[in-house]
Order: structure tokens, then C-alpha cells, then sequence
């Protein structure tokens, strides 16, 4: 499969399920000196750091991440660069880019990384391959017929249920969640050695982050907020990286339009999250339009703007919401 890769490898691959679960694919069949490494959590880019630490590799695989083109470019000057991926991505000239979605395919066959890695490795179904789909899914896949009769099939060979596939993704991104970059880094290999897929559900540490991250949610969940134009703002400093959730349960608490502030995960930036009844599009395109990285769907945004700029967009979000 990888027999022409000579030389040093690095493997760079997304924080959660589908990244950690992809990387622990494909570590299975490459060299074992291969070293793993995910970015800076919260960056979808490599640092200019990241990038000369990286450039000394003679090839480099990327996994669940549209990293940046001049990312890309920049790392195959040096290295053969390989990218299994499925997000929505233009290929990069000289780059080995195995992207079904990129390529226009329908995303409801392609649903995770770890699909795609687990059949370019020519392997049978497996709890991997599977644990990336319901990391990026979660509940929502039971609406693919096709992948949901996969998982349920294996649940029953496995003796497992549903609701264990989702805890083990909570507990997968609960290393993530917590902020612990190292421990995203240390799993893929560490599932490499589960044999039994019941150690991810008995894994000590990972029970402790959930329970960490529990807390921390209901602690900004019961904290007070301030209401503008009958929008609710609450403002959160936590270096979690817990503010879907947080904006997620209080915008279902109370039935109103909510914003949250996380003015602790980035030193130079701020995270604003915002659930809404109206239709959130035209605000996601003024966020790009003003430079931030936003994004979301119909009735979420997701922004990370730096911090001299939040309060102004915090304004324009409210008086967007505002009837
Ligand atoms: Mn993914």
C-alpha cells in the first residue's frame, strides 16, 4: 500500500473521533517510526512553527483536514504530501488527494475520513472505520439507511449498542474538549493496542475528562447572562473547548436566541457561538466577509475573531437577531 514512501514520515491528522480514529488506521500500515501529530486545537491552518518543524519530513499524510493550499504547498516542497480526507476540497497540484467529496461525490457515501482510509486500506467494516462515522454524525446518522444498517449490524456482532459507539466518541473528544493536545496525539497508537474495544469504554482518563467537562458546562450554564433586544448574551472564560455545548443547552433551556463569548481558549482570540430561530446565513456571510473564520449552518454560527474585534461583532450579531 505505502510501500514507495521512503524515508521519515509524519502523519497530521483532525482532534476527534474521525481524525484520531483515520490516524489510527493508517498507522496500522505504515512505518512504525511514522510520528503523529494533530495542530493546534482549534486551528484549522499550521502555524508558521508547525510548518518548519514539519518541513524536514521526507513525506507527509494528511487526515480529516482541509489544511490551507499554501499549507499544502509549503510542506511539498520538501515531502511527498498524501491527503485522505472529506471535506470540501479543490485538489492541489503535485499532491496524492484521496477525497471522494472533493471529487463530487455524495457525502451520504462518503460520511467520515475513516470510510474513506478504512476502504482505500482494502480492510473489512471495523470499530474504527465506524467510530469516525458517529463521531462526525453522532444521532443524526440514523437517518443513512446505508451506514446505519452497517453500524447496527456491528453493534449486534459486537454485542454493542448504539449509545456505546456514542460514549466511546465522547470519550475520544473529551481530550480535545479538555485541551489536552498530547493526549489527542497519544490515542491513535494507544488504540493500536485495544484489542478489546471495551477498554475505550473503561479508559480511566477519559472518564475523568468527562466528568471535568461536566462540571465546567453547568457551571457557565447556571451563571448569570445578560439580555439585549431580547437576545441573550453569555459570556464564558474556559480554556474547555465547550461552547457548542454550552450555547446548545441554553438556548434549549430557554427557548431564546442565544450568543456565547469564550474569551478563554485563544490568548489572541475570541470563540462566539450563536444558536437562533432565524436563519443564520447572511450573518455567516458578513462574518467572512469581515475576515473571521465563521461558519455554521442554517440555525448555528461559529466564529473565532480576534479579541479587539469580538464586542463590534457581538454588536452586529445582536442587532441582527434583534426583531
Ligand atoms: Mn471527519
Amino acid at each position: 500500500m505505502f510501500e514507495d514512501l521512503k524515508g521519515s514520515g509524519l502523519l497530521i491528522h483532525h482532534w476527534d473521533t474521525d481524525g484520531i480514529c483515520s490516524a489510527r488506521l493508517l498507522l496500522e500500515k505504515l512505518p512504525k517510526d511514522i510520528v503523529n501529530k494533530t495542530p493546534v486545537l482549534g486551528n484549522y491552518f499550521l502555524t508558521s512553527e508547525e510548518l518548519s518543524e514539519y518541513s524536514s519530513y521526507d513525506f507527509v499524510i494528511v487526515v480529516d483536514m482541509a489544511l490551507p493550499e499554501e499549507n499544502i504547498l509549503r510542506l511539498a516542497k520538501q515531502a511527498k504530501v498524501l491527503i485522505f480526507d472529506h471535506h470540501l476540497q479543490q485538489p492541489i497540484p503535485g499532491v496524492f488527494h484521496q477525497n471522494p467529496i472533493g471529487q463530487g461525490k455524495d457525502p451520504l457515501l462518503y460520511p467520515s475520513a475513516s470510510w474513506i482510509v478504512n476502504e482505500y486500506l482494502g480492510n473489512p467494516v471495523n470499530m474504527f472505520a465506524l467510530l469516525g462515522i458517529v463521531g462526525d454524525y453522532e444521532k443524526r446518522i440514523q437517518t443513512n439507511k446505508t451506514f446505519y444498517g452497517l453500524i447496527t449490524d456491528f453493534c449486534t456482532k459486537q454485542h454493542l449498542s448504539f449509545d456505546d459507539l456514542l460514549m466511546m466518541v465522547y470519550l475520544l473528544d473529551s481530550n480535545y474538549k479538555v485541551g489536552d493536545r498530547k493526549a489527542v496525539e497519544e490515542t491513535p497508537r494507544l488504540l493500536l493496542e485495544y484489542t478489546d474495544t471495551q477498554r475505550i469504554l473503561q479508559n480511566i482518563r477519559w472518564k475523568n475528562n468527562l466528568t471535568l467537562l461536566e462540571k465546567e458546562i453547568a457551571k457557565y450554564i447556571d451563571a448569570p447572562s445578560e439580555t439585549k433586544e431580547h437576545v441573550l448574551l453569555k459570556r464564558i472564560h474556559t480554556k474547555f473547548n465547550i461552547i457548542s455545548t454550552v450555547t446548545r443547552k441554553i438556548a434549549w433551556n430557554l427557548g431564546k436566541d442565544t450568543v456565547v463569548v469564550n474569551t478563554g481558549f485563544f490568548n489572541d482570540r475570541d470563540q462566539i457561538y450563536v444558536r437562533s430561530g432565524k436563519d443564520l446565513q447572511p450573518l455567516i456571510q458578513q462574518g467572512k466577509m469581515l475576515g473571521y473564520r465563521c461558519g455554521g449552518k442554517k440555525e448555528v454560527l461559529g466564529a473565532v475573531v480576534p479579541k479587539e474585534r469580538s464586542e463590534s461583532f457581538v454588536r452586529e450579531i445582536v442587532r441582527f437577531l434583534s426583531p
